[in-house]
């Protein structure tokens, strides 16, 4: 989203506390930090109740934990928190594990070897910031600050970002975007003018068909679109799944397509083909609020039913079907807009092509469709202004993607830079809770860029891959033994959640608010962390929003005014495109050379003997971040390898036997037990991501199952935003482990 549209957008849904805490009775079901019973000498006795929010992944469900006898005993969702209505998924359930994890990192580490040899010695606090203080000085001196840039993730970034910032860089990215959801919230902003956001404006629960393209829900377990998901289930919702795996969504749907791989343009376009023809569109949407149908009308015949079949092999009278049944329910459909949409390369365009099927069903601002977010407004803390860069950053050289101007970096840019000096070169990496050989596509590009670098410093809670090649490795507390920054997102009803220590930390880790201000008095940033303490720093905002850190510390989730989220006769939706309507034709597209209506590229073919490699979540892991949490991994050790069933018995392989797969590089895995299963099609394989980490300091999870980071050393760039297309990767089976 661009920053004009921003700040409209926020000044349309932000509500001021000043009515919330009227509109919300105080009388909590959950009474925060219920008094311990009893303190005799060392031993505390009973039960006590924390409000906080879970970190095992970004959805940031409130939670309750409780401490039994003075020690951590379990985690339960907050009742009155609205992203997890008192429960909470396996993960967070799991939570717990990450505070007593027999991994975890100590105290601060400092390089002895050479890169990436994993040899360090313990160092104090004082050592290893001064150490990072003393390179992040010179580098500022020899190469000007835009020289370090920040990988981070999640909200406890907030304060090593403020620092950066004041240090003077621009470079400061996740991988939430070119390598997550980057190509939707592009498709979206072109489309409507505004993005689709996370938490999703996705109206589930009331939704009367569901359509889900990949998003495999069940598997990616946001829980409160999986609670709302269930809830659309029992209410008789048809679901429409379309995976070339029967994924646990296809087992919940009325009609499961098992589309090639790569396809899902063909299908979309084929979709709209139908729906366009035999006039089921929303036809007073489209005259109130939609630009250049017309053309879109003109181009989209030539996309039969009978033309994506050969493309997607899904029949023709099924993608008739499926689409008339989509109309039949509209508005209240929803053509789920994906999350992690970085697939082929042409992301933004496909994603574009779901934002207009959304509009042909008018479900914008609509029930049972796109809702209209809200939230609710805390003043940040008056800060003085950041220095102003004058290179501007260094992941878009000659802005080469037109449309990745944004907040969001380009993290593979960045790489990128690193590597070729390109626009200018990068020396320094701060990184924070980003294991970045496993979340950026082709890890040994990332090794290389770091070999390039004077200064790596990575903070983390156990001593991770990337950690693994740091030159300074900072321990932090987990999310149960520290406070973050505060929690305002953008969903059905306006709401700040706390995150707030539950349990003191086991050994000499510490929180990030406190490394970011510790070492911004080392850098003589110290003017931009004025307050003595995060809670300082909390108060003084909520404060200025008419609430208080003590009211907070209590309820954990205080809800902000009733806003209206659906649009009616006197609320029409408003679309902030340059020319202010849904845009079927876009001109800022045609303008720059691209497509101005979505069109098909063939994928590649896999070579005979080859399968495209596909990958995913499992409901009990994060990512490569909970693989040494004994509660998760007790459920699930390792990963396998999904084959079809009828392949594996051809090439002679067995369930759980251990294989490698090898990719069209020549890149080998590591060892990984075959699942051979009906549920997968033929042409490609499938694994879920995370594992196979290859730290030896990492001991419980040294080798355990593969990595797909390691075999994805292929990628296709999004020419529009600069997103990496992960999926176009080819392995074969090799014998033996
Ligand atoms: N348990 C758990 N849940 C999570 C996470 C986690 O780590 N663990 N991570 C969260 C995050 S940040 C994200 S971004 C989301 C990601 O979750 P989603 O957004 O749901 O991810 P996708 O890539 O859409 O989904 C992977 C599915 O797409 C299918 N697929 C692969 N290729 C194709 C194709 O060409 N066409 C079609 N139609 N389908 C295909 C795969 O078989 C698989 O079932 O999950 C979130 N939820
Ligand atoms: N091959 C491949 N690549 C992918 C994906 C994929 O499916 N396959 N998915 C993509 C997607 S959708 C996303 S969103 C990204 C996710 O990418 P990341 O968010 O980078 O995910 P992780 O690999 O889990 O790395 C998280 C790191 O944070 C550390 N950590 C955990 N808790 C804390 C904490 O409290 N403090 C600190 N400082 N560190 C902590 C963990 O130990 C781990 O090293 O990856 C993307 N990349
Ligand atoms: S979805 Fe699960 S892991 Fe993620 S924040 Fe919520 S409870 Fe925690
Ligand atoms: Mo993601």
């Amino acid at each position: 989203m661009n920053s004009l549209s921003r700040r409209r957008f926020l000044k349309i849904t932000s509500a001021s506390f000043g009515a919330a805490i009227a509109a919300t009775s105080m009388s909590t079901v959950v009474k925060g930090s219920e008094k311990i019973e009893e303190k005799s000498g060392k031993k505390i006795k009973g039960v006590q109740k924390i409000p906080t929010f879970c970190d095992i992944c970004f959805w940031k469900c409130g939670a309750i934990a409780y401490i039994k006898d003075g020690k951590l005993w379990k985690i339960e969702g907050h009742p009155e928190d609205p992203l997890s209505n008192g429960r909470l998924c396996p993960r967070g359930t799991g939570g717990i594990g990450a505070h007593f994890d027999q991994s975890r990192l100590k105290a601060p580490l400092l390089r002895k070897g050479p890169r990436g040899k994993e040899e360090f010695v313990e160092v104090t606090w004082d050592e290893a910031l001064d150490f990072i203080a003393k390179k992040m000085n010179k580098i500022k001196a020899d190469h000007g600050p835009e020289a370090m840039a920040l990988f981070s993730h999640g909200i406890g970034g907030n304060f090593i970002k403020h620092l950066m910032k004041a240090y003077g860089t621009p470079n400061l990215t996740a991988p939430s975007f070119a390598q997550c959801r980057g190509p939707r919230e592009v498709g979206f902003e072109l489309t409507y003018g505004d993005v689709v956001g996370s938490p999703e404006r996705t109206d589930i629960k009331n939704t009367k068909c569901l359509v889900l393209i990949g998003s495999h829900l069940g598997e990616n377990m946001h829980n409160t679109q999986v609670q709302e998901f269930a809830e659309a289930v029992e209410n008789g919702a048809t679901i429409i799944t379309v995976d070339p795996r029967f994924s646990v969504a296809a087992s919940k749907a009325k009609h499961y397509l098992p589309i090639k791989p790569g396809t899902d343009m063909a299908l979309l376009l084929a979709w709209m083909n139908v729906i366009v023809a035999e006039k089921l569109y929303n036809k007073e949407f489209i005259d109130n609020y939609a630009f250049g149908f017309e053309q879109f009308e003109y181009e989209i015949a030539q996309y039969t039913p009978e033309w994506a079949y050969i493309e997607t092999t899904i029949d023709p009278e099924v993608i008739r079907e499926t689409a008339r049944e989509m109309a039949r329910y509209a508005p209240a459909t929803i053509i789920h807009p994906g999350r992690h949409t970085t697939w082929y390369g042409d992301d933004t365009q496909r994603s574009r092509a779901i934002a207009l099927l959304n509009a042909l069903m008018g479900n914008w601002g609509k029930k049972g469709g796109l809702y209209n977010p809200q939230s609710v407004s805390i003043p940040g803390y008056p800060y003085p202004p950041y220095p102003k860069s004058e290179k501007g950053a260094a992941d878009n050289p000659h802005h080469k993607y037109p449309f990745a101007e944004g907040a969001e970096k380009i993290s593979t840019g960045l790489r990128e830079a690193t590597l070729t000096g390109d626009p200018y070169p990068l020396k320094g990496w701060f990184v924070y809770a980003t294991n970045l050989t496993q979340a950026l596509p082709n890890t040994q590009e990332t090794i290389d860029a770091i070999q390039k670098l004077d200064l790596l410093v990575v903070v983390d809670v156990v001593p991770s891959e990337i950690a693994g090649y740091a030159d300074v490795v900072l321990p932090e507390s987990v999310y149960l033994e520290r406070y973050d920054d505060l929690n305002t997102p953008l969903f059905r009803e306006g709401f700040v959640s706390l995150r707030q220590p539950v349990v003191e930390e086991p050994d000499d880790q510490k929180p990030n608010w406190w490394m970011a201000k510790k070492l911004a008095d080392k850098l003589g940033l110290g003017n931009y962390f004025p307050w003595k303490d995060v809670e300082e720093y909390l108060d003084t905002r909520l404060k200025s929003a008419g609430l208080s850190l003590d009211q907070l510390k209590e309820k954990g989730v205080i809800k902000g005014p009733e806003q209206k989220i659906y649009n009616d006769a006197n609320n029409p939706p408003n679309f902030y495109t340059s020319t202010g309507k849904v845009e079927f034709y876009s001109l800022r597209l045609k303008e720059v050379g691209f497509d101005p209506i979505p069109k098909y590229t063939k994928p590649e073919e896999p070579p005979i003997g080859s399968f495209r490699l596909l990958f995913g979540r499992a409901p009990v892991h994060t990512f490569s971040k909970t693989q040494s949490n004994r509660f998760l991994s007790d459920l699930m050790e390792e990963n396998e390898v999904w084959i079809n069933v009828d392949v594996a018995k051809r090439m002679g392989f067995k369930n759980g036997e251990y294989v490698r797969l090898k990719n069209q590089d020549g890149i080998l895995s590591n060892k990984v037990k075959i699942k051979a299963t009906e549920r997968i099609r033929t042409d490609c394989v499938y694994m879920v991501h995370g594992f196979g980490q290859r730290s030896k300091m990492y001991r419980q999870t040294f080798n355990k199952g593969a990595s797909d980071s390691q075999l994805i050393t292929k990628y296709k760039i999004d020419p529009l935003m600069g997103g990496t297309g992960m999926n176009v990767n080819f392995v074969t089976i090799e014998w033996g482990a």
